[in-house]
């Protein structure tokens, strides 16, 4: 010690570092990690040497980082959830193959589309108009993988019948968090391979089709879906303005703007406009929208007919151009709802259920990932004398995170299950009902949860969770998306709700097999509807976004109690459910106790919101 004081005194730099190191390397809990140094000799002479040659006395320890595992793995319940519905060997090896992949491969270029974000070129040298979208190397590589691995194709091929649609998703679930955002194209490009074969197959998008199915990277095709324009986020039935022009080969012309394009670097798109008559008058409202199927390169990959006017400076997915568009003219459009103009929207419909279950997927995907780390980190980190597993608090925290996970896993899974079932023409009238339900309370519970889930786990990784290049920021600022895109969270109670006034009576008595909290939430749910239909109108709309979180929490509830009913399942399945249920299933209840949604108190409220500019 009076050595190293002396030398502190004598050569600060170097020689603090390297008493320092001498100290940390017989720590048991530390990682010293041995840089390329030459050794202190015992007794060297403290004579001054070339200074400007001498490293910084940065210290010796150097905390491990987390270490990112094969996902299928080290994810006991996914693999739990397919030995029980889909145990195919076949299954078994190509998600395990595909794990690999991922932590060796894939999970770099990721990490490269963010810090090579996309740029917009207008002009080329010469001033010419060209409107090129430049994306990473590593993002182009993501288009390949995707055909290569056959992220959308599985869902067509239909190998595995009904269960195809799990077996995607499940693919999908292990590539979100490494893709790159990549998973947003594929969602498009899935949403309308489903349109167009729902619509048929049949003219122009035969190639489309099989283009978006194929799984040779030469012919694969990616797919937009322009349906946002300034006017019309949420409410596109009147806030479109695309006019469509019909041609005389039966080709129509789109002028508009739409206002967010994402993954802009697309080879076709589907998008909404009204078809103009002879005098240029188009119809208003959601009845006057047709849908329209566009290539919209030509074959040296430039966009034709329309102007990229700038891409969008965005909180997250900055790996993915997301683009204003200007559609000067637009030609060669197909309408695909030739027969039945103005069912633009119940056309796209398909889309939007699937971009929704994408959207679900990569929510619960993320907050999986975020949990693998952070319990790899709680292994390697150790604080007040021990490592970070080892502290209750910690674990306690790492426990609830893992519940909600496990709860949004089988949600989200029983989605894509039940979309299975109606592809294959194995759906019952339930089936089909509880998919239109479950999809926007999937998508508005797990969005919501997986900000709160990651946002947690960056917090488990103490400051590192704040630094830019470790990745983990960029994962929450991803998440934030996921509440806001493909319907927001109020938008999508909405849809709950009218889906429940629909079909009031279908989904209540299926989950009357639950244990004693699931039921119990279920009659207060029922109490509750009972009661809210004879309140005032407008109280529904208030108990909207508390209603769809009922939902949300009871039916997961109910999953988890099936799955930890099953013969093969863990202890840790009985657990999660019994912690699940361990909340408030049904606060849409509670809530309606104390007033909540009474309408009279609308103006206080808009009081309450406005009270400082109302003083002004
Ligand atoms: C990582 C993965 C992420 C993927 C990201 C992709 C990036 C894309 C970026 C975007 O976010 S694009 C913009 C997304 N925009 C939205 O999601 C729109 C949100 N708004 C709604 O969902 C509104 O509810 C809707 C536009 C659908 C309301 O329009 P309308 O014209 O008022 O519809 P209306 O009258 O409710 O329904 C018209 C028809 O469509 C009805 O059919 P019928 O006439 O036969 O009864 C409806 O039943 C049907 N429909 C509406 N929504 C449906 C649906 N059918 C099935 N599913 C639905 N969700």
């Amino acid at each position: 010690m009076h050595l190293l004081l002396h030398r502190q005194v004598t050569r600060p730099g170097y020689w603090v570092h390297t008493g320092m190191y001498r100290l940390l390397s017989h720590s048991s809990s530390a990682k010293v990690v041995k840089r390329d140094m030459a050794p202190f000799p015992q007794d060297a002479p403290t004579v001054e040497g070339p200074a400007e040659f001498s490293r910084a006395g940065i210290g010796g320890f150097f905390q491990q980082k987390p270490v990112l595992k094969n996902p299928f793995l080290g994810d006991a319940l996914l693999q739990g959830y397919l030995r029980r519905h889909l145990p195919s060997e076949a299954v078994y090896s190509d998600l395990l193959v595909f794990g690999e992949r991922l932590v060796y491969e894939v999970d770099g270029w990721g990490r490269e589309c963010e810090t090579t974000p996309p740029k917009l070129v207008t002009y080329d040298p010469w001033g010419c108009r060209v409107d090129r979208i430049v994306t990473s190397p590593a993002w182009q590589r993501m288009k390949d993988l995707s055909a290569q691995e056959g992220l959308v194709a599985i869902g067509y091929e239909r190998t595995y019948g009904e269960w195809s649609r799990v077996y995607q998703m499940c693919k999908l679930y292990l590539f979100s968090p490494s893709s790159g955002l990549y998973t947003c194209p594929l969602a498009m490009t899935d949403g309308a391979a489903k349109v167009i074969q729902a619509l048929g197959v049949s003219g122009p998008t035969q190639e489309a089709f099989s283009r978006l199915t194929s799984r040779n990277p030469e012919d694969f095709w990616t797919s937009g879906q322009w349906m946002t324009e300034r006017k019309g986020g949420s409410d596109v039935g009147s806030g479109t303005e695309t006019v469509a022009l019909p041609q005389s080969d039966g080709t129509y012309r789109l002028s508009g703007f739409k206002w967010f394009t994402s993954a802009t670097d697309a080879d076709m798109t589907l998008t909404l406009g009204r078809v103009a008559d002879r005098d240029g008058r188009t119809t208003p409202g959601s009845r006057g929208l047709s849908l329209f199927y566009a290539a919209v390169r030509d074959e040296d990959g430039m966009v034709q007919g329309i102007e990229v006017q700038r891409l969008k400076d965005k909180l997250g997915t900055r790996q993915m151009p997301t683009a204003e568009l200007l559609l000067d003219g637009l030609t060669d459009a197909d309408c695909l709802n030739h027969e039945c103009t103005g069912r633009g929207v119940a056309c796209i419909a398909n889309m939007l259920t699937l971009t929704r279950i994408h959207n679900s997927v990569s929510a619960v995907s993320g907050m999986r990932r975020v949990l693998q780390l952070a319990r790899d980190y709680a292994t390697r980190r150790s604080a007040f004398g021990k490592p970070l597993k080892d502290h209750p608090l910690h674990m306690q925290t790492l426990t609830r995170m893992e519940v909600e996970t496990r709860g949004a896993f089988l949600l989200v899974m029983d989605v894509c299950r039940l979309i299975g079932r109606e592809e294959t023409g194995h759906a019952s009238q339930l089936d089909t009902h509880l998919l239109r339900l479950l999809t926007p309370v999937a998508k508005l519970y797990t969005g919501k949860q997986a900000i709160a889930v990651i946002s947690e786990g960056l917090e488990s990784f103490g400051g590192q969770g704040y630094i830019e290049d470790t990745g983990l920021p960029a994962m929450l600022r991803d998440a934030q998306v996921l509440s806001i895109w493909e319907g927001t969270t109020n938008v999508l109670s909405l849809d709950v709700l009218r889906c429940i006034s629909v079909s009031q009576s279908y989904f209540l008595p299926s989950l009357s097999v639950a244990v004693r909290s699931v039921d119990s939430a279920l009659c207060g749910l029922r109490e509750f509807l009972q009661e809210a239909v004879l309140k005032p109108p407008g109280y529904l709309e208030l108990a909207a976004r508390d209603l769809a979180y009922s939902l949300a929490r009871i039916y997961i509830g109910a999953l988890l109690i099936d799955h930890a009913s099953w013969e093969g399942a863990s202890q840790s399945d009985a657990y999660a459910a019994l912690r699940w249920c361990e909340q408030e299933l049904c606060p849409v209840l509670s809530n309606a106790a104390t007033g909540c949604y009474n309408t009279e108190t609308l103006p206080q409220d808009a009081a309450l919101v406005y009270e400082a500019s109302a003083r002004q």
